[in-house]
C-alpha cells in the first residue's frame, strides 16, 4: 500500500501500521503522526567480536547491549567492500562501488549523486554529519557537517582537526569526546527546531593506531584476553591471498605506530611516526602515556620474547589498546541514550549502531580487514526503535550496507529511489527479524584495492546462509568455498572438494545471476574504465 501514497501520507501511515502490529510497543504521550529522528551511530573498524551484544567474551559493551536488547541484533549484516571509503559510500547511496564509483580509499566521492541525506533533506528532515567521513570531497545534503580532516582524512584522537561546514577548525580533547559532543549540540538544535532529523554519528575510534583516550590509557594492562583458535593459522589449504597478505600480528604491527615501545625522548627525538600524534596530546596525558606504556617497552626489551611467545604477547598489547578505545564508544553511546532519555526524544528516535566493516582481532594471525572473511564481512548491525520494533529481536536475514539508505527513507516515508540497488529493512524490522519469503539468498561482495597497503588481493564472491564463495583475481586466478555450518573460522577451502561439487555450481550459478542483476560481469575490464569515480593516486590502479 505505501508506494501508491504521497510521502506525506505515507508518514503518517506508516507509525499507526507499525503500532498495529506491536501495540503494546506504542508510546504513549508522544503523538504518533512524528516522523522519526535517525540517529546513524557508526565506528571504524569496530567487530562483533567486540561486543558483548554478540556473544563476545573480550569486553562488555553495557551500552551497545542496551540497543540491542530493547531493539534488534541483526546477524547477518554484510559489507559489500570490507573497506572505509568504499562501504561509507554504498551506505550513503544504497548503490554497490562499481555503480556510485568509490571503489577503493583512493577515490573521490562524486558528491552530486544521489545520498539518502539528501532526500531526507529535501523532505523537511534536518541533516548533520559528525566525524569520520573519509570521501574526501565536501559533503552535500547536510545542513550540519563536521568532519575530521588529516592523515588523508582518517583524522586524529587527539586534539582533532575538522572541516565545520567548510571552515578548518582544531579541538581539543579526545575524539570520541569531542564527536559525541558534537552530535549532541546537534540533536539539541534540531530538537528545539522541532524538525525531525538525520544525524550520521561517525566515530573515528577504534581505528588504527588504537590511542586510548586519557581516562581509559592502560585500562586493560592487567588484563590477559583469550586468543583466537587459528591465531597461528599456516593457511594450508587456503589460495595464495592468503599467505601474501601482509596484515599479520606476527610481522606487520609497526614497533613505534601500533606497539608504541618507544620511550617519551625516542618518540621526541623524531624519526617515527608517533611524533605527530603524541605531539597533539596535552603534556599531562603525554606523562600518563609514558607511565601506562613503560612496563610494555622494559617487557619487549627484556629480551625474553621470542618466536609464537613474541606474537602473542603483540597479540595482548593490540587487545589492550584496541578494546580501550572501544570501551570509550560505549561510553558514548550510554551518554547518548542518557540525554535522549532527558530530553524525552528516545523512543521515537530510530537508533543504529553499525561499523564500516568488520575487522580481524588475531583471527588467522591478522589485524585489519579487506578481506571477504566473516570477521571483517560482517557488520554489526544493532537498531533501536521500540515503535516498530520489538525488544529482544534477532535476525538472521542478509543485509548489505546497501540496504541502509532505502531502510531509513523507508521509515521517514520518503519514496525510495528505484535504482538504489539495496532493499528497505523495515520489513524484517517489524516483523521480529523474520526473513520475508522473497528476501534475497545472498550477499555479494566485491574488493578491489591491489595492490596497496596490507597487500590483500582483488576478490569478489557471496555469502550464503551456509556457504561462501570467492574468486580472487587480478594478478591470481583462484577460488576458495567454505561451508559456514561446519567451519565457521573459514579454515578448510573446500572449493576443490568432490564431496561439494554439487554446491560449488550452484553457488558458481548465483554468483554469475547476482552480478548480472547488480550490473558488475566485468572486473578487469570495468577497472580499465573508472567510470564516474575520480581517482587521487593512479598508482593505486592497474
Ligand atoms: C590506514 C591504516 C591501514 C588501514 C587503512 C584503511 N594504516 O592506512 O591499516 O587499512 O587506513 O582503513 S595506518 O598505518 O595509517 O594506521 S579504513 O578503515 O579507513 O579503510
Ligand atoms: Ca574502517
Amino acid at each position: 500500500m505505501n508506494h501508491i501514497l504521497p510521502n506525506k501520507l505515507k508518514a503518517l501511515y506508516a507509525l499507526p501500521l507499525a503500532a498495529a502490529v506491536l501495540p503494546s510497543c506504542s508510546q504513549g504521550g508522544e503523538s504518533e503522526q512524528q516522523r522519526p529522528n535517525i540517529i546513524f551511530i557508526m565506528t571504524d573498524d569496530h567487530t562483533t567480536q567486540a561486543m558483548s551484544c554478540y556473544g563476545g567474551n573480550l569486553l562488555q559493551t553495557p551500552n551497545m547491549d542496551r540497543i540491542a536488547n530493547e531493539g534488534i541484533r541483526m546477524d547477518n549484516c554484510y559489507a559489500t567492500n570490507a573497506l572505509s571509503g568504499p562501504s561509507r559510500a554504498c551506505i550513503l547511496t544504497g548503490k554497490f562501488g562499481h555503480v556510485n564509483g568509490f571503489t577503493d580509499n583512493a577515490c573521490r566521492f562524486d558528491s552530486t549523486q544521489v545520498t539518502f541525506p539528501k532526500l531526507l533533506q529535501a523532505e523537511g528532515y534536518r541533516t548533520g554529519i559528525v566525524g569520520k567521513w573519509h570521501l574526501i570531497s565536501e559533503p552535500q545534503g547536510f545542513d550540519f557537517w563536521s568532519i575530521l580532516t588529516g592523515q588523508e582524512e582518517q583524522g586524529d584522537y587527539y586534539n582533532p582537526d575538522f572541516n565545520e561546514n567548510g571552515v578548518a577548525i582544531q579541538e581539543k580533547g579526545y575524539a570520541t569526546d569531542i564527536i559525541t559532543d558534537k552530535a549532541l549540540s546537534f540533536i539539541d538544535e534540531a530538537t528545539s527546531e522541532g524538525k525531525p532529523y538525520c544525524l550520521m554519528f561517525h566515530h573515528k575510534a577504534p581505528h588504527r593506531n588504537w590511542m586510548p583516550s586519557p581516562e581509559n590509557l592502560g585500562i586493560f594492562n592487567d588484563r590477559v584476553f583469550p586468543e583466537p583458535e587459528n591465531l597461528f593459522d599456516d593457511y594450508s589449504s587456503r589460495t595464495q591471498a592468503a599467505s601474501s597478505q601482509d596484515m599479520s600480528i606476527a610481522s606487520t604491527l609497526k614497533e613505534d605506530w601500533d606497539l608504541k615501545v618507544l620511550t617519551r625522548e625516542e618518540i621526541l627525538a623524531g624519526g617515527n611516526r608517533l611524533l605527530g600524534v603524541y605531539s597533539r596530546m596535552p603534556e599531562e596525558v603525554q606523562h600518563k602515556w609514558d607511565s601506562v606504556y613503560a612496563p610494555r617497552i622494559a617487557e619487549y626489551r627484556s629480551g625474553k620474547l621470542k618466536g609464537k611467545e613474541l606474537v602473542s604477547w603483540k597479540y595482548q598489547q593490540y587487545m589492550r589498546d584496541y578494546l580501550a578505545t572501544v570501551l570509550s564508544v560505549d561510553q558514548s553511546i550510554g551518554r547518548l541514550l542518557e540525554h535522549l532519555e532527558k530530553n524525552g526524544t528516545l523512543d521515537n528516535t530510530i537508533i543504529v549502531y553499525t561499523s564500516d566493516q568488520g575487522f580481524f582481532l588475531g583471527e588467522h594471525g591478522w589485524f585489519d580487514k579487506r578481506f571477504m572473511y566473516e570477521e571483517c564481512q560482517r557488520m554489526p548491525l544493532i537498531i533501536r526503535y521500540p515503535k516498530a520494533i520489538r525488544p529482544g529481536s534477532t535476525s538472521n536475514a542478509i543485509c548489505m550496507n546497501v540496504d541502509f539508505a532505502p531502510t531509513f527513507l523507508d521509515f521517514a516515508g520518503v519514496d525510495i529511489p528505484e535504482d538504489m540497488q539495496g532493499r528497505s529493512l523495515k520489513e524484517v524490522l517489524e516483523n521480529e527479524g523474520k526473513t520475508p519469503e522473497d528476501w534475497r539468498k545472498a550477499a555479494y561482495y566485491h574488493y578491489y584495492e591491489y595492490p596497496a597497503e596490507h597487500s590483500v588481493k582483488r576478490h569478489y564472491g557471496i555469502r550464503t546462509a551456509d556457504f561462501k564463495l570467492i574468486h580472487f583475481y587480478n594478478d591470481i586466478d583462484s577460488w576458495e568455498m567454505y561451508d559456514e555450518k561446519a567451519d565457521p573460522r573459514e579454515m578448510n577451502n573446500i572449493y576443490d572438494d568432490p564431496a561439494y561439487s554439487a554446491q560449488r555450481e550452484r553457488l558458481t550459478a548465483l554468483l554469475r545471476q547476482i552480478q548480472q542483476e547488480y550490473g558488475d560481469t566485468d572486473p578487469d575490464e570495468r577497472e580499465r574504465v573508472l567510470f564516474h569515480g575520480d581517482r587521487r593516486f593512479i598508482g593505486r590502479s592497474k
